[in-house]
């Protein structure tokens, strides 16, 4: 594509225009960049880099990490902790909120990363991504601690995931619409090639780990046995079904071609709410979802709304197509 504009042009020219972006968080998104592109990297080398398969160690969450989960954590923190555009980090991988080294000069913003979502399908060579979060830190702080991170999803200020698949992508929001960036892999740049992604309002396909139907409350069951029957049951349109096990991968589905995707509350485990985390999943993939026109809720709240109590704690997500999430919410109530 002839002479389309990179990242940070595109957000360079946005700053001309107004929009709420400044020379700090022009410059954390460029780390950030930085750090996709080195997973880029690890990722497609893949066996030639002994990068597969496990680490024998376990995460906060009690899930067996792979070596790429503990690389693409590292990537993220040694790629954006010294600019001094952050106060702060939380990530999936680490335990507590990361502080900023005191060698480092401490930045406006705070970052929620989950470094790579969807690793257990890096063995099988099934696509992966990064997700993260961006909120300014609180007024006159400079070494967050675990209560400033503990705010709810209206106050990102930007987010975006990483698609590592056939192309690598990132998708941002950060505030003004969806935009698609594409990695160029001769120059390492990503250009700008989705100028305004929109959810379409209406979809036939739905996103559910079907296994865990006997576990779902009665709403969601209802509503997918209705999608399952079509036209032979009350629904006027037959449905297709897709289940990635990426979460960033049903999402780009959806900002692409419409789509609902469900990881509701299950009793499977009644001590989780869910299986994805608020802070560095479902929120960001909330604000995208919704400056794309779709809608993101538990089945009873607006995610974005919700106030945190804990930086891993998990929610219910019913995201996507206006219409069919507004049909899920309904049979809640
Ligand atoms: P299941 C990946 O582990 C993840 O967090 C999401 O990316 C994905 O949507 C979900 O879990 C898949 O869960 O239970 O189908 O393996």
């Amino acid at each position: 594509m002839e002479n389309t504009l990179s990242l940070k042009q595109f957000l360079v020219n946005e700053q001309r225009e107004g929009q709420a972006i400044d020379a700090h968080l022009i410059d954390l998104l460029d780390d950030v960049a930085s750090a996709c592109k080195e997973i880029h990297d690890a990722i497609n080398h893949g066996a030639l880099y002994g990068v597969l398969g496990s680490a024998e160690s376990e995460n906060i969450q009690g899930e067996t990490q792979k070596k790429l989960d503990i690389m693409s954590n590292e990537m993220f923190i040694r790629c954006t902790e010294s600019s001094g555009n952050l106060a702060g980090m939380a990530s999936e991988e680490e335990e507590d909120v990361y502080s900023i080294p005191a060698q480092y000069p401490k930045g406006p913003y705070m970052m929620y990363f989950d470094p790579l979502d969807g690793s257990s399908n890096i063995d099988v060579n099934i696509t992966v991504g990064s997700i993260f979060s961006i909120v300014k830190c609180p007024d006159g702080v400079t070494d967050p601690k675990l209560k400033d991170y503990l705010i709810p999803g209206t106050k990102q200020v930007c987010a975006g995931f990483t698609l590592y698949g056939p192309s690598t992508l990132m998708i941002l929001t950060t505030g003004n619409g969806v935009k698609g960036f594409t990695l160029d892999p001769g120059t390492g740049v990503f250009k700008l090639t989705h100028n305004d992604i929109q959810i379409p309002q209406d979809t036939a396909e739905f996103a559910v780990n079907m296994s865990n139907q006997r576990f779902w409350e009665e709403p969601v069951q209802r509503y997918v046995q209705e999608c399952i029957e079509g036209t032979s049951g009350s629904r006027d349109k037959n449905f297709n079904m897709r289940w990635v096990a990426s979460m960033v991968g049903e999402v780009y589905r959806i900002l692409t071609r419409g789509g609902i995707f469900m990881y509701p509350f299950d009793t499977k485990d009644p001590a989780k709410a869910g299986k994805l985390r608020l802070m560095y999943e479902a929120n960001p993939m909330s604000f995208i979802v919704e400056q794309a026109g779709g809608v993101s809720s538990t089945g009873r709240e607006r995610i974005m709304e919700l106030n945190p109590t804990e930086i891993h704690q998990r929610v219910p997500v019913i995201l996507g197509s206006k219409n069919e999430v507004d049909r899920v919410v309904s049979y809640h109530k």
